[in-house]
């Protein structure tokens, strides 16, 4: 499921800074986060993928988390739902482009269910679906009725009562039967038939890492679980994002990763 030939990202717009936080990292630098993206693409290309960049897009501050505005997979990709007005209509700008890869294989998540793909994780033939503060419950049956219709399997794992944004922000999948989680995850019953990877509290935002290819890229700066992975026999990859954690965004939310036999 790792094979990835492209990715589709967008750099942090002029505004970057009136996106959507909790704040309590500080304002975020634009220039630097915008440097840091850069930094970002040429990782992908280090994983062997070709990037599609797309144009900044002022109209949306928090844009550039691409991850949230389509689900893609080798049998069709779901357009979600945003629920915050200020994302609203980031899908639409991104739907042709979905479009273009899947003709005809393209799926919607209808209001009032709301879904954002920062809580969607594939696990193999299996998603985990977060319900979270911008995922409801609505929005989650529809996902897991639309993937269980092309043969996919599914876990709901609620969220709302941990303070975090998305599913994706405290857990991935790096293949395996592994998953590599921060430590308010670790008892969420859909993870107890697979290999956990708990981080330390000091070094949850790394729980949020890309496993594309053979390498898994993570955030520059947490060597304890930089250390297991590579213990674990995985080929890291590790890029700079202190300014987009600063805007709640983790590393998987600045790309959405186009499986290679689309
Ligand atoms: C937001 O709050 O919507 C953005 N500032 C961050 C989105 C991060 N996306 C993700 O976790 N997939």
């Amino acid at each position: 499921m790792f094979g990835y030939d492209k990715a589709i990202t967008r750099p942090p717009c002029n505004n970057f800074s009136e996106g959507l936080t909790h704040g309590l990292l500080g304002k975020p630098d634009t220039g630097l986060a915008k440097q840091q993206h850069q930094q970002y693409v040429n990782a992908l290309r280090r994983c062997g993928v070709e990037v599609v960049v797309l144009r900044p897009d002022n109209d949306y501050p928090d844009s550039c988390f691409t991850e949230d505005e389509a689900i893609v997979t080798d049998r069709m990709a779901v357009i979600p739902s945003f629920c915050r007005p200020s994302r609203q209509g980031e899908e639409i700008r991104m739907r042709p482009i979905i479009e273009a890869f899947y003709s005809g294989r393209i799926e919607e998540i209808k209001k009032p269910g709301t879904l954002e793909g920062g809580d969607i994780c594939r696990a193999e033939n299996h998603f985990f679906i977060g319900i979270s503060s911008r995922t409801n419950e609505e929005g989650a049956r529809q996902f897991a009725e639309i993937v269980s219709r092309y043969g996919f399997t599914s876990d709901f794992c609620d969220i709302r009562g941990i303070k975090i944004l998305h599913l994706s922000t405290g857990m991935s999948y790096i293949g395996n039967n592994t998953v590599v989680c921060c430590p308010a995850f670790k008892n969420l019953p859909a993870l107890s038939a697979r290999n956990v990877i708990v981080t330390s509290a000091k070094e949850a935002y790394a729980a949020n890492c890309v496993r594309i290819n053979d390498k898994v890229i993570m955030p520059e700066g947490f060597p304890n679980l930089r250390r297991k992975l590579q213990k674990a026999g995985f080929d890291i990859v590790t890029t700079p994002m202190s300014e987009i954690e600063k805007q709640d965004g983790g590393l998987s939310c600045l790309s959405i990763r186009m499986p290679k036999r689309i």
